[in-house]
Formats: C-alpha cells, structure tokens, sequence
C-alpha cells in the first residue's frame, strides 16, 4: 500500500462553527499533541504541513447573524473555502489530503478540494449521522448536519443563492458516488432526502445484520465497482459507539466498535484509491482527561489504518 517516500498534506482545521459547542476547534491541536505527524513519518510517509493553525480563530466576522435558520454561515462559508484550497493544493500535488477537524461543516471543503482534481471520486460517509439537511429542512440550523447537500446539488436556489455566502460551492459530488456506514441518527427530512434521491446508506442495523466484513464490502460494489476510482473518506468519530469515542458533541448510543471502525479504514486503505480522508468531531472539552485522551488516540488509530499501518 504505501509507496515508500508518499507524501501526505495534513491540513489543521480548528473550527467549530458549524455546531455550539467548543473545544472541537482543538481537535486538531490534541492529535498533534499526541503525534500523528510522527506517527505517519515513522509509517515512512513524507509530511507536508499546511500552515492552517491560527487562521480558522480569526476569520471569525464581527457579524454573522443566522440566514434563515443557518447559523454562522458567513464564517462556516470562509472556513470551509479556505479549507477547499488547501486539500486542493494537496492533491494537485499528489499528496494525499488528510484533514483533522474540526466540526464537520468543514467537508463541504474538503469535498469541494478533492473534486476540482478528482472529478470522478466517490465518497465514503462514516458517521451516525446523515448530514444533509438542507437550509431548508435543518431542525438545528447546525451547519455540521449539513455540507452534503451543498455538494450533492440539493439546495434549492432560495436555500443557496449564487450570491449567498455558499455561492462558490457548486454540486460536485455525484448520487451515486456517496455511501454511508454507522448511520443511527437520521432526522425525517433526512430520510426523505436520501429516498428521494436513492441515496445508498448502510446503517448500524445492517452493521449488525451483515457484519462489518460485507457491509465495507457492498458500500464500496455500490461507489467502486472495480476499486478503480479514486476514494474520499470522511470520517466522523461519533461513527463509533460513545464508549470507543466518549470526546465527541453529539455522541449516539449503539455505534460502531474499536474493530468495525478500524475494519472500514483497513478496508480503504487495501483498496489503494484513498486521496483525501477527514477525521473530523473529536472534542477535547468534553468529558475528563481519560475520555479526551482514548478519543484522540482512536482518532490518530483511525487514521493511521486508513494509511496502511495495519496492513501486512
Ligand atoms: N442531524 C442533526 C442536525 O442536523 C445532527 C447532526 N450532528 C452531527 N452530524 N454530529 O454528524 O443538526
Ligand atoms: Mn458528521
Ligand atoms: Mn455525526
Ligand atoms: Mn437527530
């Protein structure tokens, strides 16, 4: 799997916009901390750090009042275009883009970065939640449960006017090329989006059913048929089950384990056709000192397996 001397972009986001807790903005800062860089440098990969720490804090606006019901939305907008830049950068490059957040409004980056290079990328979904509200069906306002629908094309025009803050995001991920894995929290607009759309979702019921083993299996036969296309995974780490990953906003009883987690990222990783992956949602403030570091290291395990580490 790893090609001896691949570089990997990390890019930091330490934001937390997109929902109304904080301390998912050190998230990034706590994976640090705890080594990830060297982690992946000892896996023999060749780092190239964008210089993104400091940024996110002071793009703040002085004034973002909600639209409709989105709250933030200017600063989640400036966030997440300077996020597309950078895992755009990274991928022009050749260097696979790993992103740690960081709430999860910052995949509408991410995604829009790997897509402008990647045209025909499918995208792995790991997450106990669907996130893809529309401005229109959010209950929150949360932008976090929202970047798919940006990306997917589902906003209608007065959702998300050419001359609003997410202009720039056009539709780049395609319905067919998205799949979900651990999802147990799905809003009713929701579900009636991804039937609409026929949007392809495993949840933790088929988890249990199937097994870990061919719902990976099936996920990827839907999005990559011959395991030929590019891949970009985004993972969020209230996927798990709480009691894997306690340090998390909005945790969800009945996730996946430690080893179904680390299976999708060994599974990726075998592919080959990983690109881009975000590990987004580990928040340090919440919960105590035990809680915060077993979050933060399943984080860097998650990523490191979706790098090859457990691979013979
Ligand atoms: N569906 C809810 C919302 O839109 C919760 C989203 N929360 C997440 N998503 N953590 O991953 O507000
Ligand atoms: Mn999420
Ligand atoms: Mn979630
Ligand atoms: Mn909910």
């Amino acid at each position: 799997f790893l090609k001896n001397g691949s570089v990997v972009g990390v890019t930091c986001v330490p934001f937390s916009g997109g929902q109304p807790k904080g301390g998912v903005d050190d998230g990034p800062v706590e994976m640090m901390r705890f080594g990830i860089l060297d982690q992946l440098q000892g896996m023999g990969y060749q780092i190239e750090l964008s210089n993104s720490m400091d940024k996110y804090r002071s793009m703040r606006p002085e004034s973002d009042p909600p639209i409709g019901k989105m709250k933030n939305p200017r600063y989640v907008s400036m966030a997440a275009r300077r996020v597309a830049e950078q895992v755009q950068e990274h991928c022009s490059n050749g260097r696979m883009a790993v992103t740690l957040g960081g709430d999860h409004s910052i995949a509408m980056g991410t995604l829009v970065g790997s897509t402008a290079v990647y045209r025909d990328l499918c995208v792995i979904w790991v997450d106990a939640h669907a996130d893809v509200n529309t401005p229109s069906t959010t209950d929150s306002g949360n932008l976090h449960g929202c970047p798919l629908s940006f990306v997917l094309g589902l906003c209608s025009p007065d959702d998300h006017p050419e001359d609003g803050p997410f202009g720039w995001i056009k539709p780049c991920v395609s319905k067919d090329r998205l799949v979900y894995i651990g999802l147990r929290d799905v809003d009713a607009g929701e579900k009636a989006i991804l039937r609409e759309h026929g949007i392809k979702a495993f949840s933790m019921h088929d988890v249990d059913k199937h097994g870990i083993g061919k719902v990976v299996e099936m996920a990827l036969d839907h999005v990559n048929k011959d395991r030929s296309l590019p891949i970009h995974m985004s993972f969020d780490v209230d996927a798990l089950d709480p009691s894997v990953a306690p340090a998390t906003g909005t945790p969800v009883r009945g996730g996946l384990t430690f080893r179904e987690g680390h299976y999708i990222c060994e599974a990726v990783a075998e592919t080959g056709c990983l690109v881009a992956l975000d590990l987004v949602e580990v928040n340090p403030a919440l919960g105590d000192p035990d809680s915060l570091r077993q979050t933060v290291a399943v984080g860097c395990s998650l990523v490191r397996c979706s790098l090859g580490e457990t691979l013979l």
